[in-house]
């Protein structure tokens, strides 16, 4: 039996991720900070069957004891200051979490057990002001967020790591990816609940930012697949992970309202209050490496995922919240 280990196993990414991997006959443990409330909502269904260990990126000795205690064949880096916004407000922090974070991970590999097979959450917000389109693996990078600046020394750290020590490290960069267990706050989830709730009564306007803003919008479950691909591949590298298609905020609100039979330019009011002080005003990926050496493409379609958000918040609200996503 494989054993794998993953940072941020309560976020949308390693709730999918562990499903995954339980499904492959895994055992499977998370890390986990600790915290005065329960962080548990989206791994639930999972508990009785990961283990959880406490640590956190900040603290090196903390993740050393629990890759001795887990000793796993392959470790997912999926804990980070994930939120963009948030990084304007924390950078520092946010470097210390999301950079930094990574190197005190990548040396508890090389203390432990550098055969370890390790996965690094890249992004593309690296890209931000974009180079060239689409983006591929090549594309330099000119991150405009403190956030993206911080994936930016996680990426080079890690390829660092991998041809430093010939760790077996893979960079997995991924455009924007969603579905019903998404925080609240990214604009996907923002536009389907506030859909869901409208529709229901219990909101009547949606406040956004940017409507101009494009993205390569696709859905988690498909691209946790691909973090597990490049794992099981004999040399590691590093892949753009991307649906290929792009779309601006505009559209997947038109497209989340129509789903419940409502016109998006009834409900939505822009507020420059959630502008950025810098954006990335479009991403596109290029996908074709990892569809070429790892055989991954992508399921599900961007409406179909708008789709899936609108009905999962609509049936949660309608369930009275209670309704696992
Ligand atoms: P998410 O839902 O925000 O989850 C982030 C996870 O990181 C949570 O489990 C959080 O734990 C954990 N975490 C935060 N700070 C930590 C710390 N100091 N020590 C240990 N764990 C910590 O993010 P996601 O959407 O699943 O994304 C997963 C990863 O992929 C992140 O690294 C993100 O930056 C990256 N990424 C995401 C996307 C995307 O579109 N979703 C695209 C590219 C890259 P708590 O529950 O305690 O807060
Ligand atoms: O949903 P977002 O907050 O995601 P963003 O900033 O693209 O970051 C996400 O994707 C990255 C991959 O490229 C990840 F690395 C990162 O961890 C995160 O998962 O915003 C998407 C776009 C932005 O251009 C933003 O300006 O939507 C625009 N937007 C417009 N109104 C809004 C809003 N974003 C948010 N969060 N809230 C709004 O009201």
């Amino acid at each position: 039996m494989k054993s794998a280990l993953i940072t941020g196993i309560t976020g949308q990414d390693g709730s999918h991720l562990a499903d995954l991997l339980l499904e492959k006959g895994y055992r499977v443990t998370g890390v986990v900070r600790r915290s005065s409330v329960d962080q548990s909502e989206r791994i639930a269904h999972l508990l009785d069957r990961v283990e959880i260990q406490q640590g956190d990126l900040l603290d090196e000795s903390s993740l050393v004891k629990a890759i001795e205690r887990s000793q796993p064949d392959e470790i997912y880096n999926l804990g980070a200051m994930s939120f963009v916004p948030a990084s304007w407000e924390q950078p520092v922090l946010t470097g210390e979490f999301t950079a930094l974070g990574v190197t005190r991970l990548l040396n508890a590999v090389r203390f432990v057990n550098p055969r370890i097979r390790f996965y690094q959450a890249s992004s593309s917000e690296m890209f931000g002001r974009v180079r060239e389109v689409p983006q591929r693996e090549a594309t330099p990078f000119h991150p405009r967020s403190p956030y993206g600046v911080a994936k930016a020394y996680a990426h080079w750290i890690t390829v660092n790591y991998r041809e430093s020590y010939g760790l077996h490290a893979s960079c997995g960069i991924l455009f924007n990816h969603e579905g019903p267990r998404r925080g609240r706050e990214f604009v996907s989830r923002k536009i389907s609940d506030a859909v869901a709730r409208i529709r229901l009564g219990m909101q009547q306007k949606l406040r956004l930012g940017n409507l101009d803003a494009r993205r390569d919008w696709g859905f988690a479950g498909d691209y946790v697949r691909a973090m597990w691909l490049m794992l099981q591949q004999d040399t590691p590298g590093d892949y753009v992970v991307a649906s290929g298609t792009q779309h601006t905020v505009r559209e997947f609100s038109e497209i989340a309202f129509a789903r419940v039979g409502l016109d998006w330019k009834d409900y939505v009011e822009t507020d420059p209050a959630l502008l950025r002080p810098a954006e990335v005003d479009s991403l596109l990926g290029d996908a074709s490496l990892a569809k070429e050496r790892l055989g991954w493409v992508p399921e599900v379609s961007f409406e179909g995922l708008v789709h899936m958000m609108v009905d999962a918040d609509l049936g949660r609200l309608k369930d009275g919240g209670n309704r696992r996503q």
